[in-house]
């Protein structure tokens, strides 16, 4: 091999490597910077979550008019000025966070992330039960339920009274709060992990009981609507959110 072929050899490598290494360097802080623009898309803007059932398919106890108008208006209403109320807001916009600090907040970033959340948790709470069969808490939450209050139908009479009596528009909550279930109630779409809650804890069961959850079909009967409730109650996905640490 001539000298000259060497060198030649030499330099080719050299400008290989260093076309590589650019071309790496290029290529991550592209992918960097894709992957930091897909971020904040995310953070800032909030998609209506699908449905893990067809729309009709929690009848006959929720109706399907009413699962199109809940999900794809009433939800999708809160996602859009959820998204609208944070057009200008520069902290980040992680939904836990934004309920951690809700008392800092707007009112319109407030009550919409908090409709968000709580509409996204509620829908995975719930599943078709066309057999109408009895459905009951699972193993380790149903233990948790006889423990504290007795018995199952002890506590669905309690949770029940509260969702009666929680006046005006809000949620029934079961929480677990330093270690013990407890019933809750919150007003508009205020939800146990907001700061300035009184009653803060880590949901496991939410009911909405705002009238548009169920008037098309019960008018003003909240207690025909919380009875029917009971049958469409998703209680692996309650198990499961007792379980997370
Ligand atoms: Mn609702």
């Amino acid at each position: 091999m001539s000298h000259n072929r060497r060198d030649f050899l030499k330099k080719s490598t050299l400008i290989g490597l260093s076309g590589l290494v650019s071309t790496l360097l290029g290529k991550e802080k592209l992918s960097k910077l894709e992957s930091l623009t897909k971020l904040s898309e995310l953070e800032i803007l909030f998609d209506l979550p699908k449905l893990p059932y067809s729309y009709d398919a929690l009848e006959p106890y929720i109706d399907k008019q009413t699962m199109l108008i809940h999900h794809g208006k009433h939800h999708q209403a809160y996602i859009d000025k959820l998204n609208k109320s944070l057009e200008n807001y520069n902290d980040d916009t992680s939904l836990n966070l934004l309920l951690n600090k809700a008392s800092d907040l707007n009112t319109a970033i407030r009550n919409n992330a908090g409709g968000h959340y709580n509409h996204s948790l509620f829908w995975q709470l719930l599943r078709p039960n066309p057999k109408g069969e009895k459905l009951i808490p699972l193993a380790k939450l149903n233990e948790a339920i006889n423990d504290q209050f007795k018995s199952f139908e002890n506590f669905k009479k309690e949770f029940t009274d509260i969702a009666l009596k929680a006046f005006g528009s809000g949620w029934c909550w079961l929480i677990m709060q330093e270690g013990k279930l407890k019933i809750t109630s919150t007003q508009n779409q205020d939800n146990p992990l907001m700061n300035m809650i009184s009653e803060k804890g880590k949901p496991i069961l939410a009911l909405d009981i705002w009238e548009h959850a169920y008037y098309l079909k019960y008018q003003n009967k909240r207690s025909d609507y919380i009875a029917n409730w009971w049958n469409i109650i998703n209680w692996e996905k309650a198990e499961e959110l007792f379980l997370k640490k």
